[in-house]
């Protein structure tokens, strides 16, 4: 896709009009359960996704919308002593240019992830001029506080989905700015949110069609959310990356 025609559709915050038919075929290629021939990269990409720290756990689920070209989604998880950094990145386009942009913001972000989310994505917008550019979320994650402040720019989806029903309501979107992280960045909004053990935050990228369902299997282990959303949510005209990350609690 011609990256001028997709920056001024992502600055009017609208979708690829390309993104939206599906296949069995692609169905078929990104699902992560199915047998080992389906390819090592994604077997590999699963193996290490799932990890455990005192304060969240996490899985990922992620495909290139080709699998010899090297996806334009990327994500961080980032362990702090006082909490962790999470984030999901959408290089504009796709294949190597795309993936470079992603991969020069995701450098950013884990080079100063103490940092508030504010002033990380003023770094990234920074050392991403002259690249295609980036849309992003991230979340920080502050286990003293019991806390969550999240911000974004452009097209990835977020929510927080909270582990306790009687908590009103059941889950929060973040509401990103309209923009692009290196080409124009809008004013910043943060929002901090208290969390609790067990709350889940997923991050899509647009790759992920809306409309996916997670309150039923809160319960379930990251990973295994993540694989759902990706195997039934994955648009075959983008890259696709889902995020999950659960809150466990306070840090000891
Ligand atoms: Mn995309």
């Amino acid at each position: 896709m011609n990256p001028n025609s997709e920056r001024d559709s992502r600055l009017e915050g609208r979708c690829s009009p390309k993104a939206r038919c599906k296949t069995r075929e692609v169905k078929r290629r990104i699902n992560f359960s199915g047998p080992p021939s389906l390819g090592g990269r994604l077997e590999k990409m699963k193996a290490i996704s799932t990890e455990k720290h005192p304060c969240i756990e996490w899985g990922v689920g992620s495909r290139g919308l080709t699998s010899e070209v090297e996806s334009g989604d990327a994500h961080i998880v980032q362990l702090l002593p006082k909490g962790a950094l999470v984030a999901v990145v959408d290089g504009l386009g796709h294949g190597s240019e795309a993936a470079s942009a992603a991969r020069k913001a995701v450098d950013c972000l884990s080079n100063g992830a103490s940092g508030s989310v504010i002033s990380l994505l003023t770094e990234c917008h920074r050392s991403l001029q002259g690249t295609r550019g980036v849309v992003m979320s991230l979340a920080l994650f502050n286990s003293d506080d019991q806390a969550m402040m999240w911000t974004g720019v452009g097209n990835v989806t977020s929510v927080l989905y909270r582990a306790d029903s009687r908590i009103a309501p059941s889950s929060e979107n973040l509401l990103p700015r309209a923009g692009i992280v290196g080409y124009v960045l809008p004013p910043l909004r943060a929002a901090v949110l208290p969390v609790s053990p067990g709350d889940t935050l997923v991050m899509a990228s647009d790759g992920i069609r809306d409309g996916f369902v997670v309150k039923p299997f809160l319960k379930d282990p990251p990973q295994q959310i993540a694989d759902r959303i990706l195997s039934q949510h994955a648009k075959e005209t983008d890259d696709a990356l889902v995020l999950v990350v659960r809150y466990r609690g306070r840090l000891p």
